[in-house]
C-alpha cells in the first residue's frame, strides 16, 4: 500500500525532521503551511530544493483555524497517516494570546479529527501532546502516561482539550488516534524564542562580539531536554503499532535552565560564576569577571511549570524507542551550529 503522510506544522522544528524521516522511508509527504506575508520555509528549503523529492514532497496552504481547508485537504490528499504538529507552541506567549492559542492549539484538533472521520476514517492520527499537561504537580516525578494532568498555562489547557478529544475519537469511533506526550526536544532548528536556542544564539553572538549579555527569566526551572531528531522516530513508531495508544517520549534526565547556560558557555571555554540570588542573580566569566548573564523579570511567566522529568519506559518497552542524544551532546550540537552561522564581524581598517 502506498504510504501517504500529511503533516500540519511541516515548517516547524518537528515537521522538518519528521518530513526527512518519512521521506527516507519512502513516504509521499504532504505538508500544510499557512500563508505569511513573507516566505517562511527555511527549515524545509533543503527538502523543497532536493530534486529527488520532486514527486514525493508537496506543500499545501491550510490553516488550523479553518475547518474548510482542513477537510478539503483530507479529501484531496487521502492520507494514510496524519501528524498534527501545528500549534501556537510557545507557553509564555500563550498568556499573551490565550484565545488564539485555545483555537489553534486546542479546538483545531477536532477540526482535523472530524475531517478524517468524515472523509478518510481508516487514516491513522498522531496528536502532538506535551509534558506541559503535567504542569503543576511537581511532586509526581518522573511523569508517565498515568500521572494526573494539571496544566499551568493557556497553552497547556488547550493541549489538554486536544489530548482528550484524541482519546475520545479513538474510543467513540474506533479511530487509530494516538497522543505522543513529548517532553522538551530541541535542535539547531528550534525556534529562537525557546530558552535553549535563545541561550545558544546568545553565547555564539557574545563570542562574536555581537551581543553583550544574555537576559533570562526563571533560571531554576527544570526541563527534560532531548533531541528533536530522536523524537520524530517515536511519533512514527506510535502509528505503526497494532493498536492505538498514548506514549511518553522523554530522556528521564532533568536539568535547570542555569545548567543549560553553564553547559553552553563551557562549549566555548567559559566557566560561569554565579553571584547573587533571585532577580539579582548574575553570571560572570570566572576569568575576566565580565557580566554575561542576568535575570529580567519580563521573562517570568504568570504561572510556571517548575519541574519536568519524564519516564519513557512504556515507549522503550512497547515501541522499542530510545533517545540517542544526551544532554551535553545536544548542547554541543546546538552550539556548533549557531557558532557556524553567527560569524564575527569582518575586520576593517
Ligand atoms: P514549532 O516549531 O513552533 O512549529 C509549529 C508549527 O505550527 C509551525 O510550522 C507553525 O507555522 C504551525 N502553525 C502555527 N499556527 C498555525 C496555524 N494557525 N495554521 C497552520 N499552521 C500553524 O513547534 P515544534 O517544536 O515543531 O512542535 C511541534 C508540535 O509539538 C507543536 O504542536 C508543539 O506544541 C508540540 N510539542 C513540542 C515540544 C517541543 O519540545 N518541541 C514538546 C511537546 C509538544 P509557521 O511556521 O507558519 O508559524
Ligand atoms: O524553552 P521554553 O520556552 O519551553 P517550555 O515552556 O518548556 O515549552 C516547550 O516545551 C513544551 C514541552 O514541555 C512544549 F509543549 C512547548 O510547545 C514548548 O516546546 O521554556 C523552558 C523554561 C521555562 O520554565 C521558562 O520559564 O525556561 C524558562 N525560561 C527562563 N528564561 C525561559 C527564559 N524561557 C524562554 N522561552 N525565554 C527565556 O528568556
Amino acid at each position: 500500500m502506498k504510504r501517504i503522510a500529511m503533516i500540519t506544522g511541516v515548517n516547524g522544528q518537528d515537521g522538518s525532521y519528521l518530513s526527512e524521516f518519512l521521506l527516507s522511508k519512502d513516504y509521499e509527504v504532504h505538508g500544510i503551511i499557512r500563508r505569511h506575508s513573507t516566505i517562511c520555509t527555511q527549515r524545509i528549503d533543503h527538502i523543497i530544493n532536493n530534486s529527488s523529492f520532486k514527486d514525493k514532497f508537496f506543500l499545501h496552504y491550510g490553516d488550523l483555524t479553518d475547518s474548510c481547508s482542513l477537510a478539503e485537504l483530507i479529501r484531496k490528499i487521502k492520507p494514510t497517516e496524519v501528524y498534527n504538529l501545528a500549534a501556537q507552541s510557545h507557553v509564555g506567549i500563550s498568556f499573551e494570546v490565550p484565545e488564539y492559542t485555545a483555537e489553534a492549539t486546542g479546538v483545531s484538533t477536532i477540526k482535523i479529527l472530524e475531517a478524517i472521520r468524515q472523509n478518510k476514517p481508516d487514516c491513522r492520527f498522531y496528536q502532538a501532546s506535551t509534558s506541559e499537561l503535567f504542569g503543576g504537580i511537581p511532586s509526581t516525578v518522573p511523569q508517565s502516561e498515568t500521572t494526573p494532568f494539571y496544566p499551568k498555562s493557556p497553552y497547556g489547557a488547550a493541549k489538554l482539550y486536544s489530548y482528550w478529544i484524541t482519546v475520545n475519537y479513538r474510543e467513540a469511533y474506533n479511530m487509530f488516534a494516538c497522543n505522543g506526550i513529548l517532553f522538551n526536544h530541541e535542535s539547531p532548528r528550534r525556534g529562537e524564542e525557546f530558552v535553549t536556542r535563545k541561550i545558544t544564539i546568545a553565547v555564539a553572538k557574545i563570542m562574536a562580539g555581537k551581543q553583550d549579555k544574555l537576559s533570562l527569566g526563571n533560571l531554576n526551572a527544570k526541563r527534560d531536554w532531548g533531541y528533536a531528531g530522536d523524537y520524530v522516530e517515536g511519533m512514527w513508531l506510535m502509528l505503526q503499532q497494532d493498536k492505538p495508544d498514548d506514549y511518553v517520549l522523554a530522556t528521564n534526565e532533568t536539568h535547570t535552565v542555569r545548567e543549560f547556560v553553564e553547559a553552553a558557555f563551557e562549549e566555548v571555554g567559559i566557566k560561569i560564576e554565579w553571584r547573587g540570588s533571585g532577580i539579582d542573580e548574575k553570571g560572570y566569566d570566572s576569568k575576566s569577571g565580565k557580566l554575561l548573564v542576568d535575570v529580567n523579570p519580563k521573562y517570568f511567566r504568570p504561572a510556571e511549570v517548575e519541574l519536568l522529568l519524564g519516564d519513557p519506559s512504556k515507549a522503550e518497552k512497547q515501541l522499542g524507542w530510545k533517545r540517542k542524544v544526551k544532554f551535553r551532546e545536544l548542547v554541543k550540537i546546538m552550539m556548533i551550529s549557531d557558532t557556524k552561522t553567527i560569524t564575527p564581524p569582518l575586520m576593517t581598517d
